[in-house]
């Protein structure tokens, strides 16, 4: 079988493992667009074939990058859509054409409803400080600036993928003053800060928050200075297999992303070690802002049972299957 685009859904999974799409929310749209994009112009008026192919590539997106749980929770909602009865692949796919484009405007509400609440977070004289670069925690601090609050920002580089730079450039064309510090002088700076806002790829049922490297020794130095930390998120990244027992897997990239290979071969007994996310308790979580309001970590559980559901990402996609 041959696609009438076949290039734009491994277009869009080879872009989601190099990082060009990036950020949980930005991940979890990018597959869900690309998924609505492949079912339109899939050729077939046989259901089974339809199915079978767009469970395929449902397992291929889901592959991409295995910690921001906003992946399979987007593509299991929206491929929980096909299980129903059609009375042929063309009613399929305006079904399923239906439900990707309302998961990406639902998504996209989500992060400016996030925004409003965690904006009232911020007070005039207030310096936040941010890491990485996270929409939910960017909206948060766009709104606020243009409610007039004055504010300013410390914003960090982010070793090894730089996506501080990202940060940097939103917050400057908003006209936020920024100090931009390297991840290492966070502690430094953090006597000076009243609240650190970030975002998360992925929350456990204990309310223990997974984002990019560094959140964690950033939150533990949050803690020591009694500086309050807030986690914007959400709800479809709190990651429902954990009431399962099942661990968040935390993403480990090349080495070469930290050092490079010209300088590794010098060094023979020496491994570059990249994990690219972190796990921060609940202790140091003050509070995790998602669009439904703002929640105490230890509510994670309620999120997973009232707002996702129970079988959210309680399946797995294999080709030939629909959940
Ligand atoms: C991105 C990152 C972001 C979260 C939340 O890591 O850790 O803080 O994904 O982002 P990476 P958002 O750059 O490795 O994808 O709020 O935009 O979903």
């Amino acid at each position: 079988m041959y696609y009438v685009q076949p290039m734009l859904l491994t277009d869009t999974a080879e872009k989601i493992k190099t990082m060009e799409i990036r950020g949980a929310g930005r991940i979890a749209r990018a597959a869900v667009s690309a998924l609505g994009a492949h079912s339109d112009a899939f050729p077939t008026h046989d259901l089974a074939e339809y199915r079978t192919e767009m469970s395929r590539v449902a397992a291929i997106l889901i592959a991409t990058r295995p910690t921001a749980v906003s992946l399979p929770n987007a593509v299991h909602k929206v491929m929980r859509s096909l299980s129903g009865e059609f009375p042929s692949v063309s009613s399929a796919q305006e079904e399923f054409s239906g439900v990707c484009r309302s998961f990406i405007r639902a998504s996209e509400d989500a992060v400016r409803h996030i925004g409003e609440v965690g904006a009232r977070h911020i007070r005039d004289g207030d310096v936040v400080l941010t890491h990485c670069n996270s929409e939910a925690a960017l909206e948060c601090l766009l709104q606020a600036q243009r409610k007039g609050v004055s504010f300013s920002v410390v914003a960090t580089e982010v070793r090894p993928g730089n996506q501080g730079l990202l940060t940097i450039r939103v917050l400057n064309s908003a006209g936020i003053p920024t100090r931009y510090i390297v991840d290492s002088a966070v502690r430094y700076f953090m006597k000076e800060v009243d609240t650190v806002i970030v975002g998360a790829d992925a929350i456990s049922v204990n309310g223990a928050v997974v984002n990019k490297i560094g959140t964690s020794q950033i939150a533990l130095s949050a803690h020591e200075a009694r500086t309050r930390f807030l986690v914007a998120a959400e709800t479809y990244k709190f990651a429902p297999r954990t009431i399962l027992g099942e661990f968040i897997e935390i993403e480990e990239r090349d080495g070469a992303e930290v050092l490079p290979d010209k300088i590794a071969k010098t060094l023979p007994y020496v491994t570059a070690r990249n994990p690219v996310f972190d796990v921060t308790p609940p202790e140091y979580v003050d509070l995790i802002v998602t669009e439904e309001g703002a929640i105490p970590p230890q509510m994670a559980y309620i999120i997973i049972r009232d707002y996702l559901g129970w079988e959210i990402g309680d399946f797995q996609v294999r080709a030939g299957r629909i959940p």
